[in-house]
């Protein structure tokens, strides 16, 4: 008897998520948030919502709970990367050794050039983080890809790669240990394109039982039909065949819904993903706000589409 109630319990348990603080997950306009694990304490990394002449500076999260969350000012600013102006987007963010990594996006080289993707450091997740090369990391397009939506991924072998791309091209590259650029490839090349089908931005990738989950946002980001893709390999490398699409507007809810990332909660099978989405009736592209909602699998693996919500639970 006693191990039959054991196993409900443990089931109980796994089944039931953690209290979380309701959508969005806190005030302002937030977009294209990175969610990540630090030690026991949840951090999330936006981009700060406005237009690009104010994306000077980027915010951080923390919350040890999901319930509360902490408003960490200007982890990075323009002021202490030379050569940022604007359009700070997108950041990532890892722990390596005893530093913290935060990749970014900064003038949308398109129409400003002189930017691209760069790396600043830090000594806490919660900065401040100072430029780390004096220069951006990717300064121009490779393989069609615009140098931005950067995402830094550490392989299950320990190696490091950035995953980026806009454009509807999307680039992997391996990282050298240092983050001071990049290890070609064996065939000679650095930038490998791993793009699939109806890819636009926002690539993300993580590890369950072993497969290798590479997703992305589709549409464009301005309207409400932007949505979230993903596909499954063998390999960070592909071949990502979609498989279809897991985060989209409910019309009842929010629209615009896309732009995300995944958190993984240690010990359990509990997954959570970190998005914008634009509320009712709102159409102003940059109004985007940061929410939370659970991720599910069904028995093969397959992820389920994510039931967006207004109270996160
Ligand atoms: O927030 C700026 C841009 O909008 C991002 O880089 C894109 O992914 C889109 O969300």
């Amino acid at each position: 008897l006693l191990t039959c109630c054991m196993i409900i319990a443990n089931q109980a348990t796994a089944q039931t998520p953690e209290k979380r603080s309701g959508n969005p997950v806190f005030p302002g306009w937030y977009a294209d948030p990175e969610g990540i694990l630090f030690g026991k304490e949840y951090w999330i990394y936006p981009t700060y919502s406005a237009r690009y002449e104010e994306q000077v500076f980027m915010d951080a999260f923390s919350s040890k709970d999901l319930v509360t969350w902490t408003k960490h000012p200007r982890v990075l600013d323009t002021s202490g990367v030379k050569w940022a102006k604007k359009a700070m987007w997108a950041p990532s963010v890892i722990k390596k050794g005893s530093k913290y990594f935060l990749f970014f996006g900064a003038n949308d080289i398109q129409k400003d050039g002189g930017g691209g993707i760069g790396v600043a450091v830090s000594k806490r997740p919660g900065g401040p983080f100072k430029d780390y090369l004096g220069k951006p990391l990717i300064d121009k397009f490779h393989n069609g890809a615009q140098p931005i939506d950067q995402f830094v991924f550490k392989d299950q072998d320990g190696k490091y790669y950035l995953i980026y791309g806009g454009w509807k091209h999307c680039n992997i590259a391996r990282l050298k240990d240092d983050f001071t650029g990049f290890i070609p490839f064996p065939d000679g090349n650095t930038f490998k394109e791993i793009t699939p089908q109806d890819y636009v931005e926002g690539p993300f990738m993580f590890v369950r039982n072993g497969k290798y989950y590479f997703m992305w946002s589709e549409g464009g980001w301005t309207g409400p039909n932007y949505k979230v893709a993903y596909a499954m390999a063998d390999s960070p490398f592909g071949p990502f065949k979609r498989i279809g699409t897991v985060l989209q507007q409910d019309p009842k809810i929010a629209t615009g819904a896309g732009h995300h990332s995944v958190i993984h909660v240690p010990g359990k099978d509990r997954w959570y993903m970190v998005y914008h989405r634009r509320p009712l009736g709102e159409t102003k592209a940059n109004n985007r706000e940061t929410c939370i909602d659970l991720m599910e699998f069904d028995g093969n693996g397959l992820i389920l589409p994510v039931k967006i919500t207004k109270e996160g639970v």
